[in-house]
């Protein structure tokens, strides 16, 4: 299978959010790699992996980091690959710091900002499909499919538990 999509999270802490997004593309059968690339930890990696990305076949980099959140951003001006950003939820802040941090970049480098904690993480592996499928007419299919199934799940009445 090939791997158009890379994850990539500043903190193994993440990865309980972050894998949110790797069970979508799971479930939409797209190829990925998780990997843990911290902006200030690892700074030397995050370079390494925005320098080769497009020449390794990505097509698509989803990242999430916490608090001071320059994972995403950072990738964006290291590669010109569409960059999906998830705010992780912090205990500090709520995540509100994660957000703006990966929200506010300035002109040119551009993170496509996804919801803060889980449901980001899934938006972000749905935004993802969402771009392959542009070029994939059986993923486009599949994600249709995907769309009506959830939309399908949702009962028209409430009830009493
Ligand atoms: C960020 O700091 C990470 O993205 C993580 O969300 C946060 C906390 O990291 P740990 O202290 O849990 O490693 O760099």
């Amino acid at each position: 299978m090939e791997t158009p999509v890379g994850i990539i999270m500043g903190s193994q802490s993440d990865w309980p959010t972050m894998r949110e997004a790797a069970a979508i593309l799971d479930e939409l059968g797209i190829g990925y790699e998780a990997r843990i690339v911290s902006a200030h930890r690892t700074p030397d990696r995050l370079w390494d992996y925005g320098r080769t990305a497009v020449a390794r076949g990505l097509k698509v980099i989803v990242a999430g980091a916490g608090g001071a959140a320059h994972l995403p951003g950072m990738m964006a001006s290291k590669t010109r690959l569409p960059v999906i950003g998830v705010p992780v939820q912090t205990r500090a802040l709520s995540g509100v710091d994660s957000l703006y941090s990966i929200l506010q970049m300035p002109k040119g480098y551009p993170v496509a900002t996804m919801a803060i904690g889980a449901a980001g993480a899934a938006n972000a592996g749905l935004m993802a499909a969402g771009i392959l499928a542009l070029a994939d007419p059986a993923l486009a299919q599949r994600l249709q499919d995907w769309r009506a199934a959830l939309s399908a799940s949702i009962p028209e009445e409430p009830r009493d538990d």
